[in-house]
């Protein structure tokens, strides 16, 4: 049998050059080798408040996203994690063994409560109901962007608790980070992570953007006081820029040095700006094609849904033995 991989994104923005170089690229290069599922989290989004509607939508949105960047649904499973009851059931009895001081220590947790009048408890929870989204399918791999790694680390910590306490029940997982694109920055800012819940309109390159708005947007990224690349002496943004152009374009990195050493930034841009428009599309005819046939992504998730809930619900069973809670 093939181990499993198990990966998300939350419905809750537009989706990123960062969510893809740093996910979903890595997702669908990896599927066939495992057996893969790949997850909207829109419990995780509604850790802070979602418009009703929008969040409907963009569910919707996001799965024809996956589909469209190369997820394959005869191979891989695509679904919504709210339409499997047992991914909260375990996140409660995850809950019950995760210490409040390891979730108070992440990085995430930290810059998303700074932000809020009143504090959710779900924001803190957070990591408990991505443990349990991992544990649930008993995934060895998990494909993530580097801002996920310490979510990560803690998913592991809890697998090791729960199976320290209650005997073998949980496979411990490996995060699977790309090499080149694992966190790509904001073009405004390069001291910021690229996202989509931050930044102005010329934050993020967004995966539904048009060629002229990408374009737009790459022409006025952040730079430095240089005039030309130099990678001895590149501030962030620049670096960001040939992070881009090196992770769509998988050139090694003294290709890079040959080619770009020297030239003026505004060639650089047009350079990286070109290399996006084309790499990505590909993604949006597909994106297009998906979205024109009516029913064809709800039935994607119906069938998603249909695939994952026997595996979910042995492992409830499984965890809810270990625990001596009880079962029918
Ligand atoms: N800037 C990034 N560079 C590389 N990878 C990234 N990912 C996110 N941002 C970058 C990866 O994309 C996947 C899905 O992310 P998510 O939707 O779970 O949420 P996030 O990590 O919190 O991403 P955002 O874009 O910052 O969303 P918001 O603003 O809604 O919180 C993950 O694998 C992530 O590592």
């Amino acid at each position: 049998m093939k181990a499993r991989v198990f990966s998300g994104v939350q419905p809750s923005g537009n989706l990123h050059i960062g969510n893809y170089l740093g996910a979903l690229k890595n997702w669908a290069k990896i599927q066939y080798g495992y057996e893969s599922i790949f997850c909207i989290v829109d419990l995780h989004a509604v850790t802070v408040y979602q418009e009703p509607a929008t969040l409907r939508a963009k569910i919707e949105e996001i799965a024809a996203i996956f589909l469209a960047a190369g997820i394959d649904p005869k191979h891989s499973t695509v679904m919504v994690q709210s339409a499997v009851a047992a991914h909260a059931e375990l996140a409660w009895m995850l809950t019950c063994v995760t210490p409040v001081g390891w979730l108070e220590r992440m990085t995430q947790y930290k810059a998303k409560s700074a932000a809020q009048e009143t504090i959710g408890d779900g924001l803190l929870q957070y990591p408990v109901l991505m443990a349990a989204d991992i544990l649930l399918y008993q995934a060895a791999i998990v494909p993530v962007g580097d801002d996920q790694a310490q979510h990560l680390e803690l998913t592991r910590d809890i697998a090791q608790r729960f199976n320290s306490l209650y005997g073998e029940t949980f496979v411990v997982p490996q995060t699977s980070l790309p090499l080149v694109g694992a966190r790509v920055m904001g073009l405004d800012d390069p001291e910021k992570k690229m996202s989509k819940s931050a930044g102005g309109a010329g934050h993020a390159v967004a995966l539904l953007d048009t060629p002229d708005q990408i374009r737009k947007k790459i022409m006025r990224a952040t730079t430095d006081s240089n005039p030309a690349v130099d990678f001895e002496t590149m501030g962030p943004g620049v670096a960001n820029l040939l992070a881009i152009f090196q992770a769509f374009a998988e050139w090694t990195d003294d290709r890079m040095k040959a080619h770009f050493a020297g030239l003026r930034y505004g060639d650089l841009k047009k350079q990286v700006a070109e290399m996006v428009v084309s790499s990505l599309e590909p993604f949006r005819r597909r994106y297009r094609e998906i979205t024109a046939e009516p029913g064809y992504v709800a039935g994607v998730l119906e069938e998603g849904a249909r695939r994952v809930t026997p595996v979910a619900a042995s492992t409830v069973q499984l965890v809810k033995e270990r625990m001596g809670l009880y079962t029918c």
